[in-house]
C-alpha cells in the first residue's frame, strides 16, 4: 500500500497503480487520449504518447504522464494546476497541427474522442503548423482506414495484437509520417486482417471506420423495380438505443422493427429465425459427428467448431489451414437467411432473385465481407445485397427524422421473423452453443428439457468449458471469444491435446454484442455486460425457446428442405472453406 495525495485528497493504493488509476479511485477524472484500460479483457494501452494526461507531481521539474507515473509514498499531485492546463493545450495544439480538419464531413463527427478532448480544453485555433501527410486511402470491404487521421494513439494496435493476436497492425515510420499501419503498409484487403472490426471499435478518430453502404441501401429503397427486405441480428436489438441516448441493456426490438418499417423496407425480417435454421443444421452435424465417433469411426473430425462468425472464418482459414475440415460447414445465418430469402421466399412472393434485395443490419463488420464471398452468390447475384452495421442503421434512422424513443414496438414479419430465444442468444459468447444443445439434446435423448436456460455455458471468461449429460452421453463444450482465445483452444487441436466434442469461437469480446458495427463503448467493457444480460432477458421472455420448436422452421423443412443435412439443405445452408 501506497499513500498520496491527489488534488488534496487523500489516496490510498497498492503499489504499481498508476496516476491515473489512483486519481480514478477518489473520483478524478484525469483527461487521457490514447489510455485505454478494458477492465474485463485485461488489456491497457499506456503507450504515453499523447501526452495529455500531464499532471504535476511536487518536487519534480517536469509534468508527469499520469497513465505511465506509478504513485510513490508521499507524493502530492495537481491534476488541475495552471501549469498543467497550459501544458494539455499546447499538446492538444500540437496534435491538432497535423490532422486534417474535416470535422464537418468525418464519420466520427460527434463521437471523436480527440474532437471531445479539444472541446473540454476550449482550443479554438491552432498556432502550430504541422506538415500534413497524404497517403492513400486504404478500402478493404469491410474497413476503410484513412492513416492521415491516425493520432498514434496505439488502441488498434493492443486490440489486434493483444487480444487479437492477428498482429496486422504495427506503427511505422517517424515524425509526421509515423502511422500505425499492416506490415510493408500494404493494404488491409491483402493483409492477414480478419475484419473482426475491434480496432475501428477503440480507434479515437476517424482513422479507422466502416465502409458505409447507407447510401446503396436508400438506393435500393428508392428503386421501384426492387423488392428490399432487411434482416437483423440478434445483438442489434440490445445496443441499438444507446444510439439515441438510452441506457445500455435497453432492449429496442420492437421499436427497430417500427423504425425499418417506416424507412420504407417491403418486409422486415430477422436473423434469429436463420439462427434457428443454423441450429438444424449445426445441431444434426454435431450429433452425426458424435455418433460416428461413438461408433469408433477414426476418421471424424472432433470438436466440431461453430462457423457462424465471420471474423473466425477469415482467422482460421490464415492461421490454420491444415484445419479447413474441422469446422461446422453450415453457413452464417446471415448467409442462411439470404440463400432461404433468394430461393424459397422469392419464389413465394412471386418474383426472380435479382429483383430482389436483401439487407442485412449487423453489429459487425465482417459481415459486409462474408456478404462480399463469391461462393455466397448465384450468377453473380449475391444472397445478401448489402449489409449495415448497428452504428449505420441509428444514421439512417436519424437521417429519416424518425423520433426512435417515441416509435411503437411492432413486430416483425413472416414467414423469416419468427424466432426462438434460441436465436437470440446467437449474439453472446456462449449463446451458439446454447442454442445447439437445447436442440442437440432433445433430439438425441427423444426428451425434452427440465430447464432450457444452461447457466454453465454463461459468462465473460474469456475461454470457457462445461461438460453436458445427453442422458449418459457426456459432451465436452468449449467456449472462446476473442480470437487471442481461440487461438489457445486451436493449437490445442492442432496438437491433438484437444478433449472437446465442441467448441464455441466469436471473434469479438462478448461474441456479436460486442462487435465491431456497435455503439462505440469508449473503453467502458461493462457495456457488453449489460447488452448480453439484456439478450439473457429477451430469451427468457420468449414463447417459444428452442429452435427445433420454431412453428416457421418446422414448415420451411415439411414444404421445401426436406430434412436437416438434406440434400438441399446443402445446397443452400452449407459451405467450404479456403486457405
Ligand atoms: Fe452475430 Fe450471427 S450471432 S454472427 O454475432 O451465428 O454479426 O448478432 O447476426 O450470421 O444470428 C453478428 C450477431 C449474427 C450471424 C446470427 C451467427
Ligand atoms: Fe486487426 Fe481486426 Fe482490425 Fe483487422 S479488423 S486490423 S484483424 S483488429
Amino acid at each position: 500500500i501506497v499513500k498520496l495525495n491527489i488534488d488534496n485528497k487523500q489516496v490510498e493504493v497498492q503499489r504499481g497503480t498508476t496516476l491515473v488509476e489512483a486519481a480514478k479511485s477518489v473520483g478524478v477524472d484525469v483527461p487521457t487520449l490514447c489510455h485505454m484500460k478494458l477492465d474485463d479483457l485485461n488489456v491497457e494501452n499506456k503507450p504515453g504518447g499523447c501526452r495529455i494526461c500531464v499532471v504535476e507531481v511536487e518536487g519534480r521539474r517536469n509534468l508527469a504522464p499520469a497513465c505511465k507515473t506509478e504513485c510513490t509514498e508521499g507524493m502530492k499531485v495537481n491534476t488541475h494546476s495552471l501549469r498543467v492546463i497550459n501544458a494539455r493545450r499546447t499538446i492538444m495544439e500540437l496534435i491538432l497541427s497535423d490532422h486534417p480538419a474535416e470535422c464537418l464531413t468525418c464519420v466520427k463527427n460527434g463521437k471523436c474522442d480527440l474532437q471531445t478532448m479539444a472541446q473540454k480544453l476550449g482550443i479554438r485555433e491552432i498556432p502550430f503548423e504541422g506538415e500534413q501527410s497524404h497517403y492513400k486511402e486504404d478500402k478493404s470491404p469491410a474497413i476503410i482506414r484513412d492513416v492521415d487521421k491516425c493520432i498514434m494513439c496505439r488502441r488498434c494496435e493492443m486490440m489486434c495484437n493483444e487480444v487479437q493476436t492477428v498482429g496486422c497492425l504495427s506503427a511505422i515510420n517517424r515524425g509526421f509520417q509515423s502511422v500505425v499501419a499492416p506490415a510493408f503498409e500494404m493494404d488491409l484487403e491483402k493483409s492477414t486482417c480478419t475484419y473482426c472490426g475491434q480496432c475501428v471499435a477503440v480507434c479515437p478518430t476517424g482513422a479507422l471506420s466502416e465502409v458505409d453502404n447507407t447510401r446503396k441501401v436508400i438506393a435500393a429503397l428508392v428503386d421501384p423495380l426492387k423488392t428490399v427486405i432487411v434482416q437483423t441480428a440478434p445483438a442489434v436489438r440490445a445496443a441499438l438505443g444507446e444510439e439515441f441516448g438510452m441506457e445500455p441493456g435497453t432492449l429496442v426490438t420492437g421499436k427497430m422493427v417500427s423504425a425499418l418499417k417506416k424507412i420504407g423496407f417491403d418486409k422486415v425480417f430477422d436473423t434469429d429465425f436463420a439462427a434457428d435454421l443454423t441450429i438444424m443444421e449445426e445441431g444434426t452435424e454435431l450429433l452425426s459427428r458424435l455418433k460416428r465417433h461413438l461408433a469408433g469411426d477414426k476418421d471424424v473430425k472432433l470438436p466440431i467448431l461453430t462457423s457462424c462468425c465471420p471474423g473466425w472464418v477469415n482467422f482460421f482459414e490464415s492461421n490454420f489451414p491444415d484445419l479447413l475440415d474441422v469446422p461446422s460447414t453450415a453457413k452464417s445465418p446471415q448467409q442462411m437467411f439470404g440463400a432461404i430469402a433468394k430461393s424459397y421466399l422469392a419464389e413465394q412472393m412471386g418474383i426472380r432473385r435479382d429483383e430482389m434485395v436483401v439487407v442485412s443490419v449487423m453489429p459487425c463488420l465482417a459481415k459486409k465481407y462474408e456478404s462480399g464471398r463469391p461462393e455466397f452468390a448465384v450468377n453473380g447475384n449475391p444472397d445478401v445485397d448489402l449489409s449495415i452495421s448497428t452504428r449505420e442503421l441509428a444514421q439512417m434512422i436519424k437521417g429519416a427524422n424518425l423520433n426512435f424513443e417515441e416509435l411503437d414496438d411492432e413486430v416483425f414479419d413472416n414467414p423469416m421473423g419468427e424466432s426462438t430465444g434460441a436465436g437470440v442468444i446467437f449474439a453472446n459468447t456462449g449463446g451458439v452453443i446454447e442454442a445447439a444443445v437445447r436442440t442437440a439434446y432433445e433430439i438425441h435423448t427423444q426428451k425434452k428439457l427440465a430447464k432450457v436456460d444452461f447457466d454453465v455455458l454463461r459468462g465473460f471468461d474469456g475461454i470457457r468449458s462445461a461438460e453436458v449429460d445427453f442422458d449418459g452421453l457426456v459432451v465436452k463444450i468449449g467456449i472462446a471469444h476473442g480470437l487471442g482465445n481461440a487461438r489457445k483452444l486451436l493449437e490445442d487441436v492442432q496438437a491433438g491435446r484437444s478433449s472437446f466434442h465442441a467448441i464455441e469461437i466469436m471473434a469479438c469480446p462478448g461474441g456479436c454484442i460486442g462487435g465491431g458495427g456497435q455503439p462505440y463503448h469508449h473503453g467502458d467493457t461493462s457495456v457488453l455486460k449489460k447488452r448480453a444480460a439484456a439478450i439473457y432477458r429477451e430469451d427468457a421472455g420468449k414463447a417459444i425457446r428452442k429452435s427445433h420448436e420454431n412453428p416457421f422452421i418446422v414448415k420451411l423443412y415439411q414444404e421445401y428442405l426436406g430434412e436437416p443435412g438434406g440434400s438441399l439443405s446443402h445446397r443452400l445452408l452449407h459451405t467450404h472453406y479456403f486457405d
